[in-house]
């Protein structure tokens, strides 16, 4: 069969994001002519090229990555239903005969509305797909027989129920191949992802990240994760990457494998990743791996520094550890990141403030090694369906008990929510002076947030 794997418009005014999804899937697609095509990539006039491989290739089926949708920065992102909407009907009115087939976080988040919303989806995979898509290729008449499966039936939406989680370790490494890295490389240091590990053993309450993977956390050998950056370096003249783990220390010991194994192959690498802020996770001995391996920025979402903010979370950390984070990063000379929400259940001005004095402390023991971008991205918790913030949402009467969710909806009650909009006005400044600033400086794909 020829597939054709596409990757849906993402936010558009954020860096571009490498497929690894779509590359996962196409390496386990045995016996199928395979092309990955990213929409992102062409954001002037995404028509015309898809068009020509649309009318080149002429898929039997098209699969389609829903990644992001409705990301909930409105100030800040202009991605919606109607773009991905319109390249559904493009492609189906150019191919009238095709199986359009739908994938993707923003897919299994928000499944049943997406079949509702967008009628041009024949059948949609939940979670993820190495296992379930290539069965669903081979069953396309029979798609209930699948695990994981939304389809159609006499007009009503049916599911065959979640699947097992896949064998992660198992799966073979991304099609590399099939996708040229170049303008994700252009576009920002975290555009290019490898992934270590799946799932998270953490509760935090607003994290819809273990209903697409589970709280197990499933890990691939460090000496398998270091072939694969390997080939990127070797075969693709990668040299910077970003892991799209849920949390990449967690285990420590895994994690200072990996470095070790960089270093061993001595691969010259520039990477980062999502880091917990626990103080165990942190030890000395992991920050000197990381230095070693070419980490260069630890990035954090502690979401709130005060103590009685992080235990409303569930935040397995504490004040004590996000100090000591700042200590071990000065210690070690590391680049640090923070982003926090605001006005999260509990909040109230002294909490708020301490938000912002504990910025100030950053900044004033690291200096230039506190990286500031994220701020403009401050914002009340975007509420997640799947997520004990949602439930928490409808029993406290902030959202109504059928609210789709898929609309943003935002943990942002009372007095404080005006000093929320105070700060959102002069995010939404600081971004307009740095768009203009990226478009001068000419490169298309830049982003205005990194
Ligand atoms: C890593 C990550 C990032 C990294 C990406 C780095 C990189 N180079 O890839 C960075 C930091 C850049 C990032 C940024 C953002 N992210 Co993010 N990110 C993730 C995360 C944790 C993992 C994504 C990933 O790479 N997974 C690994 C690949 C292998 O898995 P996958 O893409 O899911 O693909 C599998 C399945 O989904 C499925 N599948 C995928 N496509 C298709 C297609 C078909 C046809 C089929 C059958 C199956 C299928 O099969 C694949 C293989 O199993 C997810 C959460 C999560 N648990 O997945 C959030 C997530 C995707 N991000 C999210 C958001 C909101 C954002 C930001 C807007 C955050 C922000 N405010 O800045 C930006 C947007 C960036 C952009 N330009 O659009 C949301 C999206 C939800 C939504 N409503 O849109 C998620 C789901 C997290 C969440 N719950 O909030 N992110």
């Amino acid at each position: 069969m020829r597939v054709l794997l596409v990757q849906a418009f993402t936010a558009l005014d954020m860096e571009l994001v490498y497929p690894i999804g779509l590359a996962y899937l196409a390496a386990h697609l045995d016996g199928h002519e395979v092309e990955i095509f990213d929409l992102n990539l062409y954001r002037d006039d995404p028509y015309t090229p898809f068009g020509q491989v649309l009318d080149r290739m002429k898929p039997d089926v098209v699969g389609i990555s829903l990644r992001n949708m409705k990301v909930g920065m409105p100030h800040l992102h202009t991605d919606d239903f109607q773009p991905q909407a319109e390249a559904i009907a493009f492609l189906r009115k150019r191919l009238p005969g095709v199986k359009v087939v739908a994938g993707g976080t923003a897919f299994s988040l928000y499944s049943e509305v997406m079949m509702k919303r967008l009628d041009a989806i024949d059948i949609g995979v939940w979670g993820e797909a190495e296992k379930s898509f290539p069965e669903l290729l081979a069953k396309l008449d029979t798609p209930w027989e699948v695990k994981g499966v939304y389809y159609r039936d006499a007009g009503q939406v049916k599911f065959t129920g979640f699947p097992d989680k896949v064998d992660f370790p198992a799966l073979r490494h991304p099609r590399r191949d099939l996708v040229d890295h170049a303008p994700y490389l252009a576009s920002s240091f975290v555009s290019v992802g490898v992934q270590a590990k799946r799932g998270c053993a953490l509760r935090c309450i607003h994290c819809s990240d273990t209903f697409l993977l589970g709280h197990q956390v499933r890990m691939r050998s460090p000496a398998d994760v270091v072939d694969e950056m390997q080939e990127l370096v070797e075969d693709y003249g990668v040299r910077q990457m970003f892991f799209c783990d849920q949390i990449f220390n967690i285990p420590v010991k895994h994690a200072i494998d990996i470095c070790k194994e960089i270093v061993d192959r001595r691969l010259e690498v520039a990477w980062s990743a999502w880091f917990n802020e626990h103080r165990n996770t942190l030890p000395d001995e992991l920050m000197v791996w990381l230095k070693r391996a070419g980490c260069g920025l630890l990035s954090f979402s502690p979401d709130h520094v005060d103590d009685r903010m992080l235990k409303n979370l569930d935040k397995n950390f504490r004040h004590e550890d996000m100090l000591y984070t700042v200590q071990v990063a000065k210690k070690h000379g590391m680049d640090v990141e923070y982003s926090f929400f605001l006005n999260s259940p509990g909040e109230d001005m002294r909490s708020l403030l301490a938000v912002f004095k504990f910025l100030l402390h950053a900044r004033l023991q690291l200096g230039s090694n506190l990286r500031l971008f994220t701020l403009l991205m401050m914002q009340p918790i975007r509420i997640y369906p799947h997520t004990r913030l949602a439930e928490l949402a409808r029993e406290s009467g902030l959202i109504n008990a059928d609210h789709e969710l898929i609309e943003a909806a935002y943990w942002n009650p009372g007095g404080i929510q005006h000093a929320v909009a105070g700060w959102q006005a002069t995010a939404k400044t600081l971004y307009d002076v740095r768009k203009r600033w990226q478009e001068a400086s000419g490169n298309t794909y830049a982003s205005v947030t990194r």
